[in-house]
This record gives C-alpha cells, sequence and structure tokens, in this order.
C-alpha cells in the first residue's frame, strides 16, 4: 500500500542567518546547522516504527535559499512508493484549499484538502523512496510540474541536486539516509507521546 505523509510550510515565517553554514547530507549537525524547530511529532507512528514516520520538522532561511531538515525515516517500497508531501507557501496568492492540480503522483485525489487558517500553499515538492530509487516532484500549484527519477544513481539513500525545469530554475539539494532509529515508536492504535521522545 502507497502512503503518503504531507506538511505545509511557510517560507516567509522563518528566519535567515547570513552565517549558516547547511550541508545537506541526510543528518543535521545541531552544532553549525543553525535550523530552528517548526514542529514536533506528538503522536506514534502507524506505519511502524522507523519505516515512515515524521518526527521533527526544522527550517532556516539562507540567501534567499529554503532549508529543511525532517528527522524521520520513509520507507522504502516496491513499484508504488512511500511518498512525503511538503507545500510551500512562499509567497502571495497560492491555495487554501487544494485544486489537486497539476496532480502529479496521483496528488488530484487531495483535491479539496484545506489548510489550517492563514496558508495559501504555492509550490509542491514531492520526494519518493522505492527499492533502489529516489524520487522528485516540483510543481507550482495550478500550475505545472517537473520530475527528477532515480537521483540517487541507483541507490536508495545518499545526497544529489536535480537539475533545473519549469518552476525550479536552481537545482534542488536532496540528500536521505535513512539512519534513524529513535523518535516515536509504531502502535496498530497510536497514542500520544511526549514531544521530548520525536527529535
Ligand atoms: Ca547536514
Ligand atoms: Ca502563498
Ligand atoms: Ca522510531
Amino acid at each position: 500500500m502507497r502512503r503518503s505523509i504531507c506538511l505545509p510550510i511557510v517560507a516567509a515565517g522563518l528566519s535567515s542567518f547570513s552565517f549558516a553554514q547547511v550541508t545537506v547530507n541526510g543528518t543535521m549537525d545541531r552544532t553549525t546547522e543553525p535550523y530552528l524547530r517548526l514542529a514536533t511529532q506528538t503522536v506514534e507512528t502507524q506505519y511502524g516504527d522507523n519505516l515512515n514516520e515524521l518526527n521533527g520538522i526544522y527550517g532556516v532561511m539562507d540567501s534567499g535559499t529554503l532549508y529543511l531538515s525532517i528527522t524521520g525515516n520513509l520507507q522504502a517500497s516496491g513499484s508504488n512508493p512511500n511518498q512525503l508531501h511538503i507545500f510551500i507557501d512562499s509567497k502571495v496568492g497560492g491555495e487554501s484549499t487544494l485544486s489537486g492540480s497539476p496532480g502529479a503522483a496521483g496528488t488530484g485525489g487531495m483535491a479539496g484538502c484545506i489548510f489550517d487558517s492563514g496558508i495559501a500553499a504555492d509550490f509542491h515538492l514531492i520526494l519518493r523512496r522505492e527499492s533502489n530509487n529516489f524520487q522528485v516532484d516540483f510543481a507550482e500549484l495550478g500550475g505545472s510540474g517537473d520530475y527528477y527519477g532515480n537521483i540517487f544513481s541507483g541507490a536508495d539513500t545518499g545526497s544529489a541536486t536535480t537539475g533545473t525545469g519549469s518552476i525550479n530554475a536552481t537545482g534542488i539539494q536532496v540528500a536521505y539516509d535513512d539512519s534513524n532509529v529513535s523518535g516515536v515508536g509504531g502502535a496498530r492504535t497510536p497514542r500520544p507521546i511526549r514531544p521530548r521522545r520525536a527529535r
């Protein structure tokens, strides 16, 4: 079964650090990378411990570039890959209710989803992981999108930069290392947890 995790990011609300030294490598170094915590998980995952789990979301802006660090796991699957959906609100306008367009990765089925008050998302980033293949979609909501397949050259962990496309004028740096073995636990009936467990 394909599983999707969705999260909205309001880029304009993030602080900018001119001294940011972020290395996109799949891990977050709290001593050198000035990420700010944006969200902390408060419920166990029903997908299975350290399989599909989202523990914490961190972000920082540097010279107009948005860096996100999302701690957790994205399970490698077969031909129907698990995916993480990130909606970015970075400019005036956008969608407070998803139109479902352009509908990459079947997200047309999400049409009608309503964001929290004050969020009007503009861009949609999808990260997909299947065995020996990691894929990226980047789209402008209500517009068109670009697809980048097998960005780790035959692996489902690693780091790479996508090419440019009709929506992104510069490449998107992506890294995933699958090293998380902590954070929240898994349960058939997820229970609330203390936020300090999810980092
Ligand atoms: Ca890093
Ligand atoms: Ca917007
Ligand atoms: Ca865990």
